[in-house]
């Protein structure tokens, strides 16, 4: 039986008893903005806030993370709590205040202008500012500090999602508390990690939990080659563990997902169909082939590279001069650092001379929107997209993959997808490419408006089928149930 939300809650219900589960991240499920002189909730978009929410809507418990909007100190209690989701109260979230230098030093910094593009094997080079270090450790502090305040002397499952809290688990370390920290991003061989000059450091911080879960074996593989190249500790490949002192940390995979059938119910309402035909009518698509794309703007996502591989199909391809609309979503992220920058600046002007290449009689191939869409007009277009094309250079896992097979709930349309995402290790029915070979990428875009409908059902419903099993209370399942049983195991 595959899992639901139903099964995580008894799961989590039998095994948690009376301890108190807390999740923590940089970024919060929702954040309080003015808007018109008026205070409004939105949901950031962002892979882990769309994994992370159904999940906490399961179980109960603490939410730390960083308070981010401008009237988030507006709406909460003097503990800096309040209960979300606002709709429908389940769960409680806790925000940590940081000042503009935190911010700058923390997350803007070390985390991603040093450990960001360290990870991701995407050619740009790291900056390690040894003053960004010594934030990122004050404010790994800080949270530390507030979560060891809400625990108390209760017992505590704390569940750390990703690269912004590597020392944090060691700074939690009690008897009463259990860690397990889930790493979002790719993890890279020893020889490209150990340019890092905090490189032991950070080891040796994510060596503080019981279970560090990486999406994919191969991340788990470069994990414990680095632990053994770069610390003194015993690792263990058999077991897939590593010692070190007195701590035992599992080293696991586990992919992450989205709540397929939920979505696939989502696109199906009336409000999803009706901005269907809002955006055909709006933007002339009637009788076009439409292609998708959706990203954060970030340089380890192949945007360019995408917008390269239309170029090369359009000239390669002129029948499909007017018949194809290129639809690129970009929500601009980062914006502070220089690259992230460059990177938009690249991307508009690549847009616009494609466009003027190609122009004529209204017809424009490619379609740029660069800011935030709301979820339903999201759905609408995973739904009117005959192709989605995921050309990450890098990438831990790729939402936007799933989410776009989620929503083919007439199981047609063909997904291309990157070989250097987590996604390609599961989808592997997707037109699977290399993004940093154009010619095979507008390739894979032609046989994708060519391809019959038999070959995009055979496939899809294979991808589909997938998913339905492979959900986010899966992933959620197997990482949470691991994490509870080596509290059994050592107490
Ligand atoms: C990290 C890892 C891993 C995007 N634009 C809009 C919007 N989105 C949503 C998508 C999707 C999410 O953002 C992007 O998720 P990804 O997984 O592609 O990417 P990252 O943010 O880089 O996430 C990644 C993930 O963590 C989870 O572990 O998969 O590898 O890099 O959900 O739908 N949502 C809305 N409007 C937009 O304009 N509503």
């Amino acid at each position: 039986m595959a899992w639901n939300r139903q099964r995580l809650r008894e799961l989590l219900r039998h095994q948690l008893g009376d301890g108190l589960f807390i999740i923590v991240s940089n970024r919060e499920p929702y954040i309080h903005r003015l808007q018109d002189e008026a205070v409004v909730c939105q949901i950031p978009s962002g892979g882990l806030t769309a994994a992370l929410d159904p999940v906490m809507r399961c179980c109960g418990g603490l939410w730390v993370a960083h308070g981010a909007g401008d009237a988030d100190r507006q709406v909460v209690d003097a503990h800096a709590r309040i209960q979300v989701p606002p709709e429908e109260p389940s769960y409680t979230l806790r925000r940590v205040w940081l000042s503009k230098q935190e911010e700058a030093g923390y997350y803007y910094g070390f985390s991603n202008e040093a450990l960001w593009p360290l990870c991701h094997l995407a050619y740009t080079r790291p900056i390690f500012e040894t003053s960004d270090w010594e934030i990122y450790k004050a404010v790994n502090r800080k949270f530390a500090d507030v979560i060891l305040e809400e625990i108390g002397n209760r017992n505590a499952f704390v569940f750390i999602q990703d690269y912004h809290f590597a020392l944090l688990s060691r700074m939690l370390k009690r008897p009463n508390i259990r860690t397990a920290q889930f790493w979002h991003i790719p993890w890279p061989n020893p020889e490209a990690f150990r340019i890092c000059p905090q490189a032991e450091e950070i080891l040796d911080g994510l060596l503080g939990n019981d279970l560090l879960g990486f999406h994919i074996p191969y991340h788990c593989q470069n994990f414990l080659d680095t632990v053994d190249r770069l610390l003194e500790s015993r690792v263990d490949r058999e077991r897939l563990q590593v010692t070190r002192g007195r701590v035992t940390t599992c080293v696991r995979s586990f992919p992450i997902s989205v709540d397929s059938e939920a979505i696939a119910e989502q696109v199906a309402d009336p409000a999803v169909e009706a901005e269907m035909t809002r955006l055909t009518r709006h933007y002339s698509l009637r009788q076009r082939i439409i292609g998708l794309g959706v990203d954060r703007v970030d340089y380890t996502k192949g945007i360019a590279e995408r917008l390269r591989a239309i170029d090369r199909f359009l000239e390669r391809h002129p029948e499909f001069h007017k018949r194809f609309v290129f639809v690129e979503i970009g929500v601009p992220s980062r914006i502070h650092i220089p690259v992230y920058q460059r990177l938009n600046e690249e991307i508009e002007q690549l847009v616009n001379e494609v466009n003027w290449k190609y122009q004529t009689d209204g017809w424009s191939p490619i379609l740029h929107v660069n800011t935030d869409v709301p979820l339903t007009t999201l759905q609408a277009w995973y739904r009117l997209a005959h192709v989605c094309v995921v050309s990450s250079l890098h990438d831990g896992m790729n939402l936007v993959a799933k989410e776009y097979v989620s929503s083919r709930i007439q199981d047609d349309g063909v997904l291309v997808l990157s070989h250097f995402t987590g996604a390609a290790r599961e989808l592997t029915e997707a037109l699977l490419v290399n993004p940093y070979n154009l010619d095979e990428l507008a390739e894979a875009v032609h046989q994708s408006v060519i391809m019959i409908p038999e070959e995009q059902q055979r496939r899809m419903r294979k991808l589909r089928a997938h998913l339905k099993e492979h959900n986010i209370f899966h992933w959620a399942a197997g990482i949470l149930s691991c994490l509870l049983q080596v509290e059994l195991q050592q107490v």
